[in-house]
């Protein structure tokens, strides 16, 4: 049996998890829970990085002895170092308006499709190469990490970037998986700030202890550090004809592929090629998630989302629809303010209670979803007969009901914990337990996980009225 500590840093929570692995057994115990989102200071959003180092401690600490600790988060987002080893600074927030515009300007320089040929990445306005563009780099800087990489930097006191996240930066070479020189060059950024690649389930460095009151020689395991790739090695899918949504702060939809689609047609629907672990690829697209729900919650001060689920199942459908990739939800704010003006903007009367604006963003989600897997179906040309919610989102009773009925697909949801265990799983291959690929892994989640089924229910007509109703100009 193996007993491993994941750390699994999400946009909205971070959580330090005992994984325990062995044969037909894959348990989660959940140590320590944390908050985390952006904190606003002089204009600029950061993430409290010293303040998430010490609730991951704490966790790691709870943990007791475990054979190795894996660290998974967000994508895109980074910490500078100087040749001392020192962060330069707190990471931004990919939330941060300084992206504002940077995007149109590279691509005046660098075309959408050159762009996409190597990298095969999704246009998203905070990728960390328009990050690095919109933002003077310190002279002092001497190494980039991506926020897992920085973790078990401090942790381990070794430097690397694994993949998986190098893969979310927009200057990884999909093809020749290593870091893009011509587009770091191009972007004017020196080439060695970006440290040696690494490879999901490789052990990357062992624990230094300083006064962290942990124990030293334990084993750092890189795991498929973007939890997004966490996440899609935890899909309880058997063989390849499924598709799946990691939902959470981000609805992450789309595919896993033997290899990227770097075609005109998945650049034109903006698809990303992640890269995922065991080589393979996450042909998927951002939907924006339960941000927006997310964001009502704080503005409206109701954190009973059990209570707003329940009335908004018993709210009128399809009053009011919104295009939830619209711009202008990415940065906090006042979320129902901005679904009041987004209605006005297309014509329709703004949601004039609660319960109706939680069915206009669930009723708009299902839509994305179902757009986005219709088209990931036909770009990829992969059929699918399954689809799998996972994370949080996958507790959403309601939002599954709607996406199996806009999708037209079965949905299978579970486990809500995607990204620790397959933290836990790469990690315990790692220290040698029998999991010789993802099938076996997929195995063991579905043999001791229970998932709950939603059958498409409704008319698939009212669905299709509401797609060209919100979708019209897509
Ligand atoms: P992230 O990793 O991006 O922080 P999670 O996977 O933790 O996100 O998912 C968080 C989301 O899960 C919340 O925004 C919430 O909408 C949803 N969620 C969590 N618990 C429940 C629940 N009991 N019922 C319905 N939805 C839930
Ligand atoms: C989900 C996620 C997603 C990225 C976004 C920045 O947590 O990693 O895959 O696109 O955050």
């Amino acid at each position: 049996m193996k007993r491993v500590a994941a750390v699994d840093l999400g946009a909205s929570s971070g959580r330090v998890m005992l994984g325990e692995v062995g044969p037909d057994v894959l348990r989660l115990t959940e140590l320590n829970r944390f908050w985390n989102g952006p904190v606003r200071t002089n204009g600029t959003l950061y993430w409290d990085v010293l303040h998430l180092y010490r609730s991951v401690l704490d966790g790691l600490r709870l943990a007791g002895a475990v054979d190795s600790i894996g660290i998974d988060s967000w994508a895109v987002d980074y910490g500078l170092l100087d040749k001392a080893g020192r962060l330069l600074g707190n990471p931004i927030h990919y939330r941060d308006a300084r992206t504002r515009g940077v995007m149109e300007r590279v691509l005046e320089t660098i075309p959408a499709g050159e762009l996409y040929g190597v990298t095969g990445l999704q246009q998203l306005p905070f990728n960390t190469i328009y990050q690095l563009v919109a933002e003077e780099l310190p002279a002092e800087a001497s190494t980039l990490l991506m926020i897992p990489d920085l973790l078990a930097y401090w942790l381990t006191g070794e430097l690397g970037v694994e993949r998986t996240n190098a893969s979310t930066t927009q200057l990884y070479d999909v093809r020749s998986r290593e870091w893009s020189d011509e587009l770091i060059s191009r972007i004017g950024v020196p080439r060695a700030i970006f440290p040696v690649l690494q490879e999901p389930g490789s052990i990357v460095g062992r624990v230094v202890a300083d006064d962290n009151g942990l124990t030293s020689g334990v084993p750092v395991v890189a795991v498929g550090t973007h939890d997004t790739a966490s996440a899609v090695v935890a899909v309880p899918a058997a063989g390849e004809r499924f598709a799946y949504i990691s939902s959470g702060t981000w609805s992450l939809v789309g595919l896993e592929l033997d290899a990227p689609v770097l075609t005109e047609e998945a650049r034109a629907a903006n698809f990303t090629n992640e890269g995922g672990v065991d080589g393979r690829t996450r042909f998927l697209r951002n939907v924006m998630g339960l941000w927006i729900l997310q964001e009502c919650q704080r503005i409206w001060g109701d954190d009973d989302l059990d209570g707003l689920l329940r009335d908004a199942a018993g709210a009128p459908p399809f009053a009011v629809l919104i295009d939830p990739d619209a711009p202008e939800f990415l940065a906090p704010g006042n979320m129902p303010e901005r679904i009041d003006e987004h209605c006005r903007t297309t014509g329709q009367e703004p949601p004039r209670s609660r319960a109706a604006v939680v069915r206009c963003i669930l009723e708009s989600l299902a839509l994305a979803y179902r757009w986005t897997l219709r088209s990931a179906q036909a770009i990829a040309g992969r059929d699918v007969d399954v689809l799998h919610v996972i994370g949080g989102g996958s507790r959403n009773e309601l939002l599954c009901q709607l996406t199996a009925d806009a999708t037209g697909l079965p949905v299978l949801a579970g486990p809500v914990e995607a990204s620790a265990l397959g933290n836990v799983l790469v990690q315990a291959r790692a220290l040698g337990e029998p999991l010789p690929d993802l099938d076996a892994m997929r195995a063991l989640v579905r043999s001791t996980h229970r998932l709950r089924h939603y059958q498409p229910q409704g008319k698939p007509a009212d669905w299709d009225a509401a797609e060209s109703r919100m979708f019209g100009t897509r």
